[in-house]
């Protein structure tokens, strides 16, 4: 009984929902002028495939119009040219600084579908084979590039690098636009650089139920989330 009653106000509340949409839709159409009604509202329709990057930013972030003005005050932004450890290109990383806050923009093409983690790791080292800084016996693909962003501050997923996951389409592009406040510029400006990865599995987020690990979960998942090799690296450099 108690499940009929929330099913119904489920119903309801979906119906009043739909009806409010149906009303927006039907303001917007108005507003428009009626010109072309059978134009498709934008941002309704297409496919993010069909989507240009440009366009997908937009649509996503009607913020990166404010950006992109705030960018003449702050100068360039950075970019990471994503490279696998045969030198082969996957795609580009754009961040740029909005008001203090990071908006990355990931663009890749001509990967398997699928999820993929993406972090940002705290070196600026992209050697297709290599050790970890810490680790000599710790070798292979980009290890170079250390462990994420802020590992020694806490664990994953609250590392200051650890970003949302990637997700490659059928097609085999990926368009990915989003804002992170847990880095700064100076992460890209020190010393020793940055590096934006894209890993060859999903990333987890350390989000392990308690049935599967009673005691929690281990090293490896608070360490970066069972995300896998490294698939792709890029220096995190200055825009040209
Ligand atoms: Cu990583």
């Amino acid at each position: 009984m108690l499940q009929h009653t929330a099913r119904k106000t489920t119903l309801i509340r979906t119906t009043a929902a739909l009806l409010g949409l149906g009303g927006m839709l039907a303001l917007g159409a108005c507003s428009d002028g009626g010109s072309e009604p059978s134009a498709p509202a934008p941002g309704l329709t297409g496919s993010p495939g069909e989507t240009a990057p440009d366009g997908g930013t937009q649509s996503m972030s009607p913020g990166a119009t404010a950006g992109a003005e705030t960018s003449e005050a702050t100068p360039a932004g950075f970019t990471a040219t994503l490279q696998d450890a045969d030198g082969g290109e996957l795609g580009t990383a754009e961040i740029r600084d909005v008001e203090g806050v990071m908006e990355i923009q990931v663009d890749a093409a001509g990967m398997d579908p699928g999820f993929y983690g993406l972090h940002v790791h705290g070196i600026g080292e992209c050697e297709p084979d290599s050790a970890a800084p810490d680790d000599p016996e710790d070798t292979g693909a980009f290890k170079s590039a250390g462990g994420h962003l802020g590992s020694q501050e806490a664990d994953h997923p609250d590392h200051a690098g650890d970003l949302p996951t990637l997700l490659v389409q059928e097609s085999g592009d990926a368009h990915l636009t989003f804002r992170t406040d847990r880095i700064s510029l100076d992460d890209f400006e020190d010393e020793d650089g940055a590096a934006m990865m894209v890993h060859s599995a999903p990333d987890n987020f350390a989000n392990i139920p308690e049935r599967y690990a009673p005691d929690g979960p281990d090293e490896d998942t608070t360490g970066a989330g069972d995300a896998g090799d490294r698939l792709a690296c890029g220096v995190i450099e200055p825009a040209a």
